[in-house]
This record gives structure tokens, C-alpha cells and sequence, in this order.
């Protein structure tokens, strides 16, 4: 494999910059442009200049990490050098010219996994671990990195080469099986079967915490959901007046309430209009709410329910919706009673009084939706796995599927070599996620969301 280059931290004026070689050229390359009073030998940092036919391009540390034992498995070198763009380019261009070719996005993390580093769950880690816009998502991912992830699969691995095993010697050398046999390998599927189920337990969490809960605010004109949206972005992202109809286009923003991302999306009030540009926002609106997971519906405590309010609800009919009334640090106008009887028990344990204007009622906000998506659960089961990724997720119920035909298989009197096959299938779906036995351009598209450097 050639010797290839990059830069481990951004390209940009800093204090300082880490260009990162790995290769068998790589011990070649530095020497010929370090000049340092010490040899550089393994695990060591030595001061020194990179200098070239007599120029001296800048002042430095480099180390040395030797094959195996690296981050690739390869020769690593690290050149730390001042943070300046320009000389950054230009040790890099050096190195290129002394024989380096440019690293491609992942290629590092690439050449780990590819040596044997690493398997492809701790890989998928990394990037989780670079990305991470929460702490529980920063959670699954040290979980994932650790390899609490990849030692599952490994036993769950062995246990099915097991059962595969057990198959072929009952099958080879007996005429016929005994029930004896069929139930026990019965009950070790079982087993298996459960465990997977367990692993895939948390999963629509999983999604929610790598990709956040969309979240939708809706409601009629001027009930304060632009005034929310600000309040809980703690910024100013949407115009607020005392107009109604002020909002037109969605406006989006990622929020961290507590360890999770709302993605939420402020709407234009939903009412009957003649306005061409508002009824476009209007439509927007009603369009966000199909693909949200979550609808924030607010409602003006000063005014008594109305027709607007009331035709809302058919948008919203299946969602997972919690009710805010607003403007609760004013007269409340608003009657119970006709709120029940318009919304029913879709409110039970789903409405909250709030005041955008004097900050109440969000502590309970954030309350509601972690319970709603079962994360404070999560948060006290952390430490189990936690399926963040969906190529995981898919793997799973492909394997979980072909144990339940296996099971199916060895209830009737299909005969155990066909059980076995289904065993093997689902074997290979475990070694897909590791990356045992996974197709080439699926480990390309992995490494290609890397970041360049890593
Ligand atoms: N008293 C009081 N007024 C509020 C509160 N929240 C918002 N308002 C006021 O309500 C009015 C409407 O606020 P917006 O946030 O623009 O309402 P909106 O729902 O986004 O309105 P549209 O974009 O027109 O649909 C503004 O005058 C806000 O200052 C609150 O908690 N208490
Ligand atoms: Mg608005």
C-alpha cells in the first residue's frame, strides 16, 4: 500500500497543526526533511525544523508510532507544526513531492479496519464520536468505540458457529435425528433470538438520538410559536410581532434540551387566508407536520378556544402532539372544559401552561418529551447497547428474521441441514456489521463520511 498524507486537525489558522503520515515511506520521508539532534525512534517526540535544500520551512515536534502498533497499523509519523495555513501547504506539498500521495477522507480509519486495527463497528464509532451533537449520542458512541458493541456480536458469533456445529454432527452421523437433539439446538436459537431482540429493544431511541426528534410548532396566528421557537433557541431565528400572519417560510434549528436534539421547525399560524404568500407558508406548514415525530401545538391561554384552533386538529390527528398553553402570565380566558371536549384524552398528560414571556413551564416541556421518547429510560440503561446506526438496526432484523425461520423450520419437520442454512444467514448478517464479511463498496461509502485527516 503507498505511503499516504493528511491533516489531522482543521485547516485554518490556529496555534497548531497535525500532518499525519502513515505508510512503509513514511520513516524515509521525515528523515529526509527533519533535521532533530537525536534519532527519532518509536513512541518519542522529538523538537526539531523541517527544512528542505536549505530551507527551513518551520519549527516542529514529531513523532514516531511503529508498525503494528499505530493507529493504521502502519509507520505513523506526526509532524506538529504551527497552525499557519500557508505552512501547513507547504510541509504537506513536501511531503507529497517526497513521495506521499494525498489521503482520501477515512483513508486512515481505512487502513486501521483493513489491517485489523479495528472492526467496523469501532470505525462507525469514530465518526459518532467526532459528530456527536449531544451527550447521549456522545455516550452510545464511546459504548460503541470500546467495543462493547463488537464483543456482543462476537459471542453471539460463536454461539451460532456452535449450533451450525452441533447440526453437523447430529446430521452426519445419525440416520435419525432425535427430539432430544431438535430441542436443544431449538432452545439455543431461542436464546440467541432473544438477545438480538434485546439489542434491537432501544432502537427507534437510537434514531432519535443520532438524528434528533423533529419537531413541528404549530398553531393558529399570533399564539406566540415564533416567540418559543426564539425562547428555545435562545437566539433570535424568527420575526415576532404582534401581526398575525408574520411568519411565512419554516424556519429550522437544532436545539439540545437536556442530552437529545429537537430539530425544530417553526411554522407559519394555520388559518384560512386569502394572502398568496401566506397560504404558501400555510401549506408548508400543514406539509412539515406528515413528517414530524413530534408537534408542539400551541394555543393562546387570553382567548377562548376557536374555529382556527378546532381545524388545526385534523393535520395533527396521528401525531404524537403536546399541547402548550401560552401566554399563561396573563388572564386565562381559555376554558377546560371545551378543550377536553374538543381535543379528548389527546390532552391527558400532554398539556402544559407556559409563559414564553416570563420562562415557565419548560422544565416540564423538556420532561414531557424525554418520557414521551422513553429517554430517561435510556439515559438509565446507558450502559446497555444502544443501536445508533441503521446499517446495525437493518443487519439485526435480517439476522432476527432468519432465526425465526430457522425456529419455524425446526417446529415442523423441515429437516435440520435446511435449519442450518438459515443459522448460517443470519451468521452472516452478524459478520456484516464487523465487517468480516461485508461487501467492498459498503466499507467505501463508510469511510467516505469521514473527515479528511482521520
Ligand atoms: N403575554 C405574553 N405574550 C406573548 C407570549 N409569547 C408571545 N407573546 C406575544 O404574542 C405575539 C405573537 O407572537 P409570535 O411569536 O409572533 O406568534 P406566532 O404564533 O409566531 O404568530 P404568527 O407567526 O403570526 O403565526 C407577540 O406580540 C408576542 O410578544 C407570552 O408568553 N406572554
Ligand atoms: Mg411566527
Amino acid at each position: 500500500m503507498n505511503t499516504i498524507v493528511g491533516l489531522s486537525t482543521a485547516l485554518s489558522n490556529s496555534a497548531v497543526n497535525i500532518i499525519r503520515i502513515s505508510g512503509d515511506k513514511s520513516l524515509e520521508i521525515i528523515n529526509k526533511i527533519f533535521k532533530t539532534k537525536e534519532t527519532l525512534k518509536p513512541n518519542e517526540i522529538k523538537y526539531g525544523f523541517i527544512k528542505y535544500c536549505g530551507e527551513i520551512y518551520d519549527e516542529v515536534l514529531v513523532s514516531f508510532m511503529k508498525s503494528p502498533k499505530s493507529y493504521t497499523g502502519e509507520d505513523v509519523i506526526e509532524i506538529n507544526c504551527h497552525g499557519g495555513i500557508l505552512i501547513t501547504n507547504k510541509i504537506l506539498d513536501l511531503t507529497m513531492k517526497l513521495g506521499a500521495k494525498l489521503a482520501e477522507p477515512g483513508e486512515f480509519t481505512k487502513r486501521a479496519f483493513l489491517n485489523g486495527k479495528i472492526d467496523l463497528t469501532k470505525a462507525e464509532a469514530i465518526i459518532d464520536l467526532i459528530y456527536a451533537k449531544s451527550d447521549l449520542e456522545l455516550k452510545c458512541a464511546m459504548n460503541q468505540r470500546t467495543g462493547k458493541l463488537y464483543n456482543k456480536l462476537n459471542t453471539i458469533k460463536e454461539k451460532m458457529i456452535n449450533i451450525i456445529s452441533q447440526i453437523e454432527v447430529i446430521v452426519d452421523f445419525e440416520d435419525e435425528v432425535e427430539d432430544v437433539h431438535k430441542d436443544n439446538i431449538n432452545d439455543d436459537i431461542v436464546k440467541i433470538r432473544d438477545e438480538i431482540k434485546d439489542i434491537l429493544k432501544y432502537k427507534d431511541q437510537g434514531m432519535i438520538i443520532k438524528n434528533g426528534i423533529n419537531t413541528c410548532i404549530v398553531g393558529k396566528p399570533n399564539v406566540g410559536k415564533s416567540s418559543l421557537m426564539n425562547y428555545l433557541c435562545n437566539d433570535t431565528k424568527a420575526i415576532v410581532t404582534d401581526i398575525p400572519g408574520t411568519t411565512r417560510d419554516i424556519i429550522e434549528e437544532k436545539v439540545d434540551i437536556g442530552g437529545v436534539i429537537l430539530n425544530l421547525f417553526d411554522t407559519a399560524g394555520i388559518r384560512e387566508s386569502n394572502d398568496v404568500v401566506e397560504s404558501i407558508g400555510i401549506n408548508m406548514a400543514k406539509e412539515k407536520i406528515e413528517d414530524s415525530d413530534l408537534i408542539l401545538f400551541v394555543l393562546d391561554i387570553t382567548r377562548n378556544l376557536d374555529e382556527e384552533d378546532i381545524n388545526i386538529l385534523k393535520f395533527i390527528e396521528n401525531k404524537n402532539t403536546i399541547f402548550l398553553l401560552n401566554k399563561c402570565d396573563e388572564d386565562q380566558k381559555l376554558n377546560y372544559e371545551d378543550l377536553l371536549k374538543v381535543f379528548g384524552n389527546k390532552i391527558e398528560n400532554n398539556l402544559i401552561k407556559i409563559s414564553v414571556k416570563n420562562e415557565i413551564g419548560f422544565d416540564n416541556l423538556r420532561d414531557i418529551i424525554k418520557n414521551k421518547f422513553l429517554l430517561e429510560e435510556i439515559n438509565d440503561n446507558i450502559d446497555s447497547i444502544i443501536l445508533t446506526n441503521k446499517r446495525h438496526i437493518e443487519a439485526f432484523i435480517n439476522c432476527l428474521n432468519y432465526l425465526n425461520d430457522a425456529l419455524e423450520s425446526i417446529n415442523s419437520s423441515i429437516p435440520l441441514d435446511i435449519v442450518s442454512i438459515d443459522i448460517r444467514k443470519s451468521l452472516e448478517y452478524i459478520m456484516n456489521i464487523t465487517g468480516e464479511d461485508v461487501n467492498e463498496s459498503i466499507v467505501d461509502s463508510i469511510f467516505s463520511n469521514f473527515c479528511i485527516g482521520k
